[in-house]
């Protein structure tokens, strides 16, 4: 029992300064992840069998998260530095859930498997160069963040203008709002992380002047919280809707 809660007390029980926004931000943030997947994996049973798989993956995204966060936060506050291994091996998870839930709405539209294989492969390298440029080679984060930008910029494609979103059009009625909704969140939500991106590497960048104007985590968590819990959001609308 005592080796038990050592394990996962090691760092909670600090004394967190209340101007410690990143701190705040990993606490709430992993708590928000938490109560979410309870949400979608308690309701999931209420609805058609249609939508089922969409909801559990709706919570598997947010209940990665909420492990990843449990250690981020205690990395945090025992480290005072930032978590990116274990922030990127939440993303490499979860990313690639989310690219599943475009393709489990359009799957009765007639989305292929090869078209959710082209998501998961692009928002991969979005996140692997990411991490080059991050944690192995921080001197080149602009080229990394510039390949991971690239391929950020096809999925964006992929669903706004490419099969996804013809796809969309052809199902259309909630379906077709639920994929518009989400296409926003990968415009909008998704372009938060580049912007931690360059405050957090920006020394010696072509962004130099971003270095530091904020703090990367506290991007990164807004983010995470605003998408993660958001997509899954929209797929439980899109059940509740067409019951
Ligand atoms: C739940 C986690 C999500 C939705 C994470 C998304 C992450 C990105 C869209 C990251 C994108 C990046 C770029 C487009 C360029 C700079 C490097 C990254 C990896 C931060």
């Amino acid at each position: 029992m005592e080796n038990f809660l050592s394990l996962i007390n090691v760092a909670a029980v600090k004394e967190v300064a209340v101007t410690d926004y990143v701190s705040f931000t990993f606490f709430i943030g992993c708590m928000a992840m938490m109560a979410a997947s309870a949400f979608f994996f308690l309701s999931m049973n209420s609805f058609d069998s249609k939508w089922r798989t969409s909801i559990l993956v709706s919570g598997l995204i947010t209940f990665i998260a909420a492990v990843h966060y449990w250690y981020m936060r205690d990395y945090y506050l025992e480290t005072n530095s930032s978590p990116t291994f274990f922030r990127y091996v939440d993303w490499i998870l979860t990313v690639p859930l989310m690219c599943v839930e475009f393709y489990l709405i359009l799957k009765a539209a007639g989305a292929t498997k090869s078209m959710m294989w082209r998501l998961i492969f692009l928002s991969t390298i979005m996140l692997v160069t990411g991490y080059f440029g991050e944690a192995v080679y921080p001197a080149q984060a602009q080229i990394w963040g510039l390949i991971s930008g690239i391929a950020y910029f096809v999925v964006v494609y992929d669903i706004w203008i490419g099969g996804a979103a013809k796809l969309a059009a052809a199902a259309g009625g909630s379906v077709e709002k639920a994929h518009k909704t989400l296409c926003w969140f990968v415009l909008v939500g998704w372009a938060i992380y580049p912007i931690g991106y360059m405050v957090g590497t920006g020394e010696g960048q072509w962004y130099s002047f971003l270095d530091g104007a904020a703090d990367m985590d506290v991007i990164y968590n807004i983010g995470d919280a605003i998408n993660k819990i958001g997509f899954g959001l929209v797929v439980y609308q899109l059940a509740a809707e067409s019951k």
